[in-house]
């Protein structure tokens, strides 16, 4: 089989999407996401310009080579643009061979570890009424974890809040809107939202939180410790993780476990984090990561030091990477969990695909491939709309980590 032809699909349904439909000589085609949330185009013209020609001719069942060769062959390695275009490709290349041997890729990975994923959602409100309300919506929806998410009194525009009563979106058209943040305001406040929580919805539900890489190691590990007797399934990314070892002080003193790694792009972002052993989830993407070539490495890694997955599944990654992480999270052995946030409806019919949500858990379905397909008739009737995630400053006006 030969790659004859290959082309990037970039759309805005809802919001922005860049996809790379590979196609070969037998007429199968795989699919692969490319999106980088606010830095779309990037990505796209990485792969038009610099990777595209380069596939042409190649077998597409040549998964390793042709991921070698586009990691080493760049001579530039590493960074979100690179890996995202990689993911790209070698998620399609996956797709093809599923398609090829007609056995849907969780097949191709080792074969089913468990019988369904479980998955996380978003909770939120303005309150914390409106919180627990969202989080007990979602339990009888079905979920088994929710992440809650409140705004903080005294700092407008909190993160993971929505504005204007719509569904939670991290991107916005037009240029960057500018929240604000208070560490002392919400350090102050997150402990009761978590005492209020579990004495409203009990002790069984898993609740997750994520401090968004806004505070000191110090910070992070008071924010652990105040939350220990609410037990949380983790603390999400509770400072930026450029600092490795800024997570061994965390470690010092609190047992909440900590996740991290949805802004990483490769196994060495983690490498210390996971050797030793100051997270217990890696978030990294299988979009912004390398693809499933790479993710499985970094699995398998982790695997050896009691590390479990917790991939990062956003809005901002597509139903294509969404598929490919089901696929992945059925498969390897040390899973823990999955981000699950709702595309909206005009994403769904977009990307129309087979994974499906019961009960808690999600299943990839037993389609060939990754089972996801592209309604290009309907892609052309939403180009791309250039939008940013917001920034943030803290109430002083300096800039700060959003
Ligand atoms: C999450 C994330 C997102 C990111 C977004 C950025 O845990 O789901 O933190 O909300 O902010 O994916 O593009
Ligand atoms: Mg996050």
């Amino acid at each position: 089989m030969k790659i004859v032809d290959a082309r990037v699909i970039v759309c805005s349904p809802d919001r922005n999407f860049v996809t790379l439909k590979i196609e070969t000589d037998e007429g199968i085609y795989g699919l692969g996401d490319g999106t980088l949330n606010g830095r779309e185009m990037a990505v796209a013209s990485y792969l038009s310009e610099h990777v595209i020609p380069c596939l042409i001719g190649r077998d597409p069942f040549d998964i390793e080579d042709i991921w070698q060769y586009l990691y080493r062959g760049a001579y530039w390695r590493r960074g979100p643009v690179t890996m995202s275009a990689i993911a790209a490709v070698d998620v399609a290349l996956w797709d093809i061979k599923g398609k090829a041997l007609k056995t849907p890729v969780y097949n191709l990975l080792g074969g089913k570890s468990r019988q369904g994923v479980l998955v996380y959602t978003h909770a939120n409100g303005k309150t914390v009424d409106e919180t627990v309300a969202s989080v007990r919506r979602y339990m009888d929806a079905g979920y088994l974890a929710v992440r809650a998410q409140c705004a903080v009194p005294g700092v407008a525009s909190s993160y993971g809040v929505p504005k204007g009563g719509k569904p939670y979106e991290p991107a916005e058209r037009g240029l960057p809107s500018e929240d604000v943040w208070s560490t002392e305001r919400y350090l102050n406040f997150v402990p009761g939202l978590f005492e209020r929580l579990r004495a409203e919805v009990g002790h069984d539900v898993h609740l997750l939180h994520d401090v968004h890489h806004r505070l000191t190691p110090i910070e992070a590990a008071r924010l652990g410790k105040s939350l220990e007797p609410y037990h949380l399934f983790w603390m999400e990314d509770p400072t930026p993780a450029e600092l490795q070892e800024g997570f061994a002080l965390i470690r010092q003193h609190t047992t909440t476990p900590i996740a991290t790694g949805e802004v990483f792009n490769s196994v060495w972002d983690a490498h210390d984090l996971i050797r030793k052993q100051w997270i217990d989830y890696i978030r990294m993407t299988i979009v912004h990561g390398g693809g499933i070539t790479h993710l499985k490495k970094t699995a398998d890694f982790a695997a050896l030091y009691q590390v479990k997955t917790g991939f990062h599944g956003a809005t901002d990654l597509s139903p294509i990477t969404m598929a490919a992480a089901l696929h992945f999270g059925l498969a390897i052995h040390n899973f823990g969990i999955q981000e699950h946030m709702h595309h909206s409806e005009l994403t769904d019919r977009v990307f129309p695909h087979e994974y499906s949500f019961n009960a808690g858990y999600m299943y990839p379905g037993d389609a060939p491939g990754l089972g996801v397909e592209i309604d290009e008739a309907l892609v052309s009737q939403y180009p791309y709309q250039r939008a940013y995630l917001p920034v943030a400053r803290k109430l002083d006006g300096t800039m700060t980590d959003w």
